[in-house]
Formats: structure tokens, sequence, C-alpha cells
């Protein structure tokens, strides 16, 4: 089997808000927390496959990809918040929006400062996000630089999640764009794809490389008419500017199960041949599984496997970055069919 390096950093668990709001309902415990690493870990365990820690990686790394005032945000604005009475789990009030003139300033409240950086009230911040958002971008690039020391492939377990985070703006469970981080790192040496099979659409990486002809965006989703993020992930989305082409959405229908998505993987596939890149980053969203709670798809296990085989035939230096999924009881076997259809696992039991 070929070499798998997998690269995880406790310090996730400091990101661990008691709710969320989903469409107005208070969700509790949220959906995106620790247990989510635990359950894959279980399962590589389990398996016999073991992790490293991660290295830390240098502050430019993510400036080459997020706004300062971002960081600034995210490393100052939770003590600001409770300095200025916020309550412990710090979520916005009142977003800013491009309608005001002039798209509106930032406040000098910290209790505004939510609303001017973050998208949605799924999004909440506690006294560790900050710390274990570092610890992921970390992860992603120790995983991202074990390529260039000749690693055929590498897995980082990366929480929170990144890809809906922007330049400017976080949210959708996201704090910073790690996939975006080590997609940007490896363009140092050459073209680089990300292929985001998330179950929803990663508006932040397309953001991100929107009008960069270097990194290919291939996304594979549920249509934004029925999920989130809602606004963006639209086939019509293309790129712009010298990155015009250099992104390709294919959003699919509720209900898609192992066929449809799978005809939609092919194209994908095509697509990264096509752009014929030296590294291939994967976001790895398990949640367009049948089980989870929050998707709208219903990829089984077998069609997990299958992706797996997918990206090994496009047989590119590949990262794969966690992303999210969040049927619990189903993660560390979605994992393993992930693995095993790369070839760097052995097969654990068909679904049952
Ligand atoms: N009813 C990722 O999977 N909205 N993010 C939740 C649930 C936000 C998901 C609504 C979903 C964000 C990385
Ligand atoms: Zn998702």
């Amino acid at each position: 089997m070929p070499n798998l390096v997998i690269v995880t950093d406790p310090a996730h668990r400091g990101h661990d808000p008691a709710y969320e709001l989903n469409a107005g309902r208070l969700v509790s415990p949220r959906h995106e927390r620790p247990a989510r690493l635990d359950a894959i870990e279980a399962a590589l365990t389990a398996a016999g496959l073991p992790r490293r820690g991660a290295m830390p990686a240098d502050e430019a790394t993510i400036t080459a990809v997020h706004d300062a005032g971002l960081l600034a945000f995210l490393r100052d604005g939770y003590d600001a918040w409770r300095a200025a009475g916020g309550p412990e789990v710090m979520l916005p009030d009142t977003f800013r929006s491009p309608r005001w003139a002039g798209g509106g300033r930032p406040s000098a409240s910290p209790l505004a400062a939510p609303g001017w950086w973050c998208v949605d009230t799924a999004t909440p911040i506690v006294a560790g996000s900050y710390a274990a958002a570092r610890a992921a971008v970390d992860v992603a690039v120790t995983a991202a630089e074990l390529l260039t020391d000749g690693t055929p492939i590498t897995y980082g377990l990366t929480r929170p999640p990144g890809h809906h985070a922007g330049p400017d703006y976080l949210g959708g469970f996201c704090l910073l764009n790690h996939a975006a981080v080590a997609a940007r790192e490896l363009s140092r040496f050459g073209r680089v794809a990300v292929l985001d099979v998330d179950v929803h659409h990663g508006n932040g990486t397309q953001d991100v490389f929107w009008r960069d002809p270097d990194v290919l965006y291939v996304s594979l989703h549920a249509h934004p008419d029925h999920l989130f993020p809602f606004f963006s992930g639209f086939a019509e989305e293309r790129g712009e500017g010298p990155g015009r082409g250099t992104t390709c959405n294919l959003p699919l229908a509720a209900g898609t199960s192992d066929e449809g998505y799978l005809d939609a993987l092919r194209i994908a596939a095509e697509v990264v041949e096509d752009f014929d890149p030296t590294a291939l980053v994967v976001s790895l969203g398990l949640d367009a599984a049948d089980a989870d709670p929050i998707g709208s798809l219903a990829l089984t296990g077998d069609g997990f496997e299958h992706l797996g085989r997918t990206i090994a035939a496009l047989d590119r230096p590949t990262v794969l970055l966690q992303e999210g999924g969040y049927a619990l009881e189903r993660l560390g076997e979605l994992t393993l069919r992930v693995l095993s259809g790369l070839g760097t696992a052995p097969s654990p039991p068909p679904d049952t």
C-alpha cells in the first residue's frame, strides 16, 4: 500500500461552543463538535493507521489567503466581546450588508464585530476557537509540505472545517480556510487543483481563487437552491479575469445518490486531468452521505470508496483535508472507505 501520512492536533477541542443557530433554531450540542474527529480517529486506530503531529505554520501562509483584519478579529475579537459584556458564545447580532451606503464601515463596538466578519448564525466562537483554527492551518500546511518531501498521499484531520471562509469573511462552521492556505502554499511549485466533495459548496475557496489561473477549484455539492451557502455554487460561476474557466461548479439535485454523484465526479475528474496539476488538494467533506443530518445527498459507503478510487486514478501528489460530515456514527466507516478506495487502508466490511 502506498505511504499515507495522517496529521492531527488536539487543539481543535478548544473550539466547542455550546450551541449554534440554524435557520432560527437553537441547536445544542452543535453539529460541528470535537466528537467528529474522535469518531474518525477511533476508526483510524482500529485500522492500525497512526497519526503524527503538526508543525506551526507561518502567519504569512494565512495572510496570503485572508485579510489581516479577519485574522486580528479571530485573535482579539472574543476577548473584546467579553470585555464589552458579550456572553460566552460569540455570535453576530447585526450583519453588514453590501446594500448599505458604500458597503458600510466597521463599528468601534466589539459587539458589532462578529456581524462585520461573519456571514451566518451557525458559526459561534468561544475562547478556544482561535487556537483551534490556527491548529487546523498547522495541520493542513504540515500535510501539504509532506507532499513536497515525496509522500504521495497525506490526510490532515482539520477541524473546524474551512471551505466556507473567504478572503475577508468567515461562516458555515468555518473560521480559517486551511484548504485554501494549503493550495496557496503548494501553488509555489506549480498548478494546483482543489477538488471539493463536501456536500456544501466551498464558496470561501472559490472566492480565494476566483481570479487565479494557477489554482483550479472544482466542486460537487447540493444545489444552492436548497442548501447552504444558498447564494453561491451555481453552475454559471466560472471565475473571472485571468481566472475565467478555472472555477467549475457541479451542483446536484437534492436526493442524488451514487449513480448521479459518480457521473458528476467523472466530469470533475476530467476537468482536473485537463488542468494537469502538480498537486491535488481534496476538501474531504463526508456530509454527502445518505445518513448526514444536515446534508441533502445520498452517497453510500460504496460511493465513498469509489470516490477514493477516482482520486487515486488522478495519480497526483494529494493532500486530503477534513471539511464537514456530521453523521457521527458513520464518520469512521466512511473515512476508511475513502482510504481503502485510495489503496491506503485495508478494505473495511461493505455497507450493512
Ligand atoms: N440546518 C460544512 O459542512 N448551516 N459547513 C447549517 C443546518 C451551515 C456546513 C444549517 C452549514 C455549514 C463545512
Ligand atoms: Zn459541508
